[in-house]
């Protein structure tokens, strides 16, 4: 595979081996109000080489941690599977950190993934629990709710979904929604397998933070709750692979692409600082 060494820069490539692939997936097709999300993966690459690699909150260095950036050209749901069927094993054995594109792919991810008894952390503002949105059954509406066969899921930050989706949600068993990061969400994630996938729709975070995404919608999680919240997930389970999706980069708005990548960022120096 072509590596690129973008994500955070040449610096955190050169370990005696790679622990984290980072895997750009600009697919954008049923976005439903503002559009762009396909540039994310280029403007989180670009934006991550302003991120300083020594972690002071954890007193990690990340240069030479064995971070390589893969650039597979994939534009399509086929091209994702392929590409993932085809590296699985050596997929397994790092830690692949997909970049969105749209939360479509996190169903497609798992599906040719094939993570054995996983449950799923899922941050996001809206449920993503439609049975199908625009008469798309796999529209990034429907995201959550396409990945339920993979695993159980826990919700954290959802604060929008529809009438049907708050039924659904009552009726199943296999998905609790919450809105803050507070005791009913940490015993939640803590009921959860112990391998868990992380899907992080940039939209949980709250839009006076961070806004250049396609749906944002006020009361999201704020900065420190975000950092309390992956360090209780990547120290109380076993991350396998996660993604981040959904930012839509906004010219003049730098920030918002400069905190997405520091999202990326506090999640792997969590997932080294564990030795993984
Ligand atoms: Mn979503």
């Amino acid at each position: 595979m072509k590596k690129s060494f973008d994500f955070l820069g040449p610096e955190v490539s050169g370990a005696d081996r790679d622990r984290v692939y980072v895997i750009p997936v600009p697919i954008e097709w049923s976005t439903s109000y503002q559009k762009g999300t396909a540039h994310a993966p280029a403007a989180i690459l670009e934006a991550s080489r302003q991120v300083e690699l020594y972690n002071q909150t954890l007193g990690l260095d990340l240069e030479r941690s064995g971070i390589a950036t893969l650039d597979p050209e994939i534009g399509s749901k086929e091209e994702l599977s392929s590409f993932i069927t085809r590296h699985r094993p050596e997929l397994m054995s790092v830690f692949p950190c997909f970049i969105g594109g749209e939360h479509s792919i996190t169903p497609w991810i798992l599906e040719a993934l094939r993570p054995d008894r996983i449950g799923i952390v899922w941050l996001d503002a809206h449920a993503d629990l439609r049975e199908s949105y625009l008469g798309e059954k796999e529209n990034h509406a429907c995201a959550a709710r396409n990945s339920l066969p993979f695993g159980q899921i826990v919700e954290v930050g959802v604060r929008s979904y529809s009438k049907e989706e708050g039924a659904f949600l009552a009726g199943s068993d296999r998905i609790v929604a919450c809105t803050y990061w507070d005791a009913r969400a940490r015993d939640a994630v803590y009921a959860l397998p112990d391998r868990v996938y992380l899907s992080i729709d940039y939209d949980v975070i709250d839009p006076s933070l961070l806004r250049a995404v396609g749906t944002p919608e006020p009361d999201g999680l704020q900065w420190d709750t975000l950092m309390d919240l992956l360090t209780f997930v990547f120290s109380e389970k076993t991350v396998i692979g996660m993604d981040a999706v959904e930012l839509c980069p906004k010219e003049s708005d730098e920030v918002s692409n400069f905190i997405a990548a520091k999202v990326l960022f506090e999640a792997i120096s969590r997932l080294l600082s564990k030795g993984g």
